[in-house]
């Protein structure tokens, strides 16, 4: 297998923790440099579908992009540590937190860093302020909200670490390129992002 990276993006980053904490090492990185635009090349399209990193690609030629799609088949092949749940309880509580994490914090965060951020001007068509601020404020809804869920839970979906605090984290951790902290009275979320980012697996590609 082949994983399509790059390493300063959080997408990928989501699909390198996976690995790690699985202890996976059998599978290629092949860099791809999407601020050169590696990733627009009529060859990466064909072979990925979209221009997008993460992307796996399989021996027998599929690929697979989407990061949690990615996660959930390395899960189906190396089953231990568990991350998407074990029995349908378990897999639609962890796939339930890891859309609101997707949908409601990491895609707003990474709005506002590529509508703000000087380097990530050449992603975007133009640069605007406002929505970056819109976004910012939409995320720091769902921080409040994770905040006072994380109060009496340990980690975001289930009692033990899973896919969707790989998804929070990872989000929260790429808006530190423009100096972004989440609000200093949120302290739940502040001693679940220190119990995450003191995991072995959390230092792998940062
Ligand atoms: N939902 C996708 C998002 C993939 C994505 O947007 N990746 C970014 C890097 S983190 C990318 O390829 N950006 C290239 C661009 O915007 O031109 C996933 O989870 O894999």
């Amino acid at each position: 297998m082949k994983l399509y990276d790059s390493h300063r993006a959080p997408n990928p980053r989501r699909v390198r923790w996976v690995m790690a904490e699985k202890g996976i090492e059998d599978v290629e990185i092949v860099p791809i440099d999407i601020m050169s635009g590696e990733h627009k090349t009529p060859e990466y399209r064909a072979r990925v579908g979209v221009p997008h990193v993460p992307a796996l690609e399989l021996d027998d030629g599929t690929t697979i992009s989407e990061s949690v799609a990615i996660g959930r088949y390395l899960e189906a092949l190396y089953p231990e540590p568990n991350l998407f749940g074990v029995d349908a309880r378990e897999q639609a509580v962890v796939e339930m937190w890891t859309r609101r994490c997707e949908f409601y914090l990491a895609n707003p965060i990474m709005l506002n860093v590529r509508l703000t951020h000087p380097a990530l001007a050449a992603l975007e068509s133009s640069q605007q302020p406002q929505v970056a601020d819109y976004n910012r404020v939409a995320a720091e809804r769902f921080m409040r909200t994770l905040d006072r869920h994380l109060a009496d839970h340990p980690f975001i979906a289930l009692d033990r670490f899973t896919i969707a605090d790989i998804v929070g984290v990872v989000g929260l951790d790429f808006a530190r390129i423009v100096k972004y902290r989440p609000p200093e009275e949120l302290t739940n979320l502040a001693r679940w992002l220190e119990d995450c980012r003191a995991r072995p697996a959390a230092k792998v590609g940062v």
